[in-house]
């Protein structure tokens, strides 16, 4: 299957030590999710992410995910968080609703708070299908999800404004000692 390729610029250890994310779980077919928080787990713990950096909150099902999400970044604790899910395709268009809606608050709740929210909800027409893609590593899309967090936490704090702010504050003392020194006034 194909997947992601593995993030070539990387924190440095002093940078992931300060990085917190989170992790939202839905219990809706659990079954296929706890597969997906594994993944998710594993690909953090090989980036070098501790446990204590991380927080796992469970919510019901997929469409309770975004607003979970939009909570969770709004406290300004986390670099990036991770949404799990499993939409599995019904008799009824509940399927359409569930994933539409999902995916668009999933994606309106990182734009509006600029917090990294990774889409790991699958959405397929059956439990096969799903399993597929909750295997080990490159087939779990849990796995890629946690890789793709650390990679926008760091690229989220390379370009955040307060980051910014002081690259350009130290990059003016240099230049004002390189100048003639100032005649003393009286
Ligand atoms: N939630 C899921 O996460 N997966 C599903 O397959 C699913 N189906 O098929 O209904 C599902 N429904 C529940 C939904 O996410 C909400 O929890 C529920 O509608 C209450 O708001």
């Amino acid at each position: 299957m194909a997947g992601h390729a593995k993030a070539k610029v990387r924190p440095s250890t002093a940078e992931l030590a300060r990085l917190r994310f989170g992790i939202i779980q839905s219990e809706f077919n659990d079954f296929v999710t706890d597969r997906l928080l594994s993944g998710a787990l594993e690909a953090f713990d090989e980036a070098g992410v501790k446990r204590s950096q991380l927080e796992i909150a469970k919510v019901p099902g997929a469409f309770e995910l975004p607003v979970a999400a939009k909570k969770m970044a709004q406290t300004g604790r986390f670099d990036a968080i991770i949404c799990i899910g499993c939409v599995l395709r019904g008799e009824t268009s509940h399927y359409d609703y569930v994933c539409s809606e999902t995916a668009r608050g999933i994606q309106l709740a990182q734009l509006d708070t600029g917090v990294p929210v990774g889409f790991c909800v699958l959405t397929c027409d059956t439990k096969e299908q799903a399993l597929a893609r909750a295997g080990e590593k490159n087939s779990n899309k849990g796995y890629a999800a946690g890789l793709g967090a650390v990679q926008m936490a760091h690229l989220t704090r390379k370009y955040s404004a307060k980051t910014a702010t002081l690259t350009l504050r130290t990059a003016k003392k240099p230049l004002a000692r390189r100048g003639r020194p100032s005649k003393r006034r009286r």
